[in-house]
């Protein structure tokens, strides 16, 4: 297997943390997006898409989004069991993962991309360039703060994402409420529950990767 990580993106950071709280060593290849590696032609011949991650497995395939990642690492690498063992489990942990990608994902990636000048021209990851919307920019901020409002209801009363254990809906979330900082939108005492979910997931030895 061959893993391709960005050290800076979040989506990468998905993949890395779930590779570590597996357990899992697997040998990888860093690509720098600050330097348009994901663009270049060594690369894009193992994501035509151009994204980070990407995990080329044992089977001759290439896996580039997180869920078939964690999907396939589940199924054939040891470790703890991250994407729940009943079908309720399984299914609610894959509701949050979903929720946390377009509702905070996209929401500090739409604020990002459209606001950074140095993103001029790459509103969107991919091949192809496309021009900022600065309204989008604005609506990214806001999105990404009832992102955290959301968070804080779900988290109250309940010690993780889904079910009594930590999952690949944790990771996710986690992932994404650390990327809004960049943004300018944190974690604080005014949502106690997802403060101390957060401060929780950061003592975490793969919260440093
Ligand atoms: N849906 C993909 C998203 C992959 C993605 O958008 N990766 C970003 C980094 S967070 C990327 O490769 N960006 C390249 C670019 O900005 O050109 C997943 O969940 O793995």
């Amino acid at each position: 297997m061959r893993f391709y990580d960005c050290g800076t993106a979040p989506s990468p950071r998905r993949a890395r943390i779930f590779i570590a709280e597996k357990g899992l060593d697997i040998p990888t290849t860093e690509i720098s997006i600050a330097k348009g590696e994901q663009l270049g032609a060594d690369f894009l011949k193992v994501n035509p898409r151009a994204t980070v991650p990407a995990l080329e497995t044992d089977d001759g395939v290439t896996l580039t989004e997180n869920l078939a990642i964690a999907t396939y690492l589940e199924e054939v690498g040891d470790g703890p069991k991250l994407m729940g063992t009943t079908p309720a489990q399984k299914a609610e942990i894959l509701q949050w993962a979903a929720i946390a990608e377009s509702q905070g994902g996209t929401a500090v990636a739409e604020a990002l991309r459209n606001g950074n000048p140095h993103m001029k021209g790459r509103a969107l990851p991919g091949p192809d360039n496309y021009d900022q919307i600065p309204e989008l920019a604005e609506r990214g901020v806001k999105r990404a703060g009832r992102f955290l409002e959301m968070l804080e209801e779900r988290l109250t009363g309940r010690e993780w994402m889904v079910g009594d254990s930590f999952s690949y809906a944790d990771i996710t979330t986690f992932v994404f409420v650390d990327f809004a900082r960049i943004i300018k939108v944190r974690v604080d005492e005014t949502k106690p529950a997802l403060n101390v979910w957060y401060t929780k997931m950061m003592e975490r030895p793969s919260a440093s990767l």
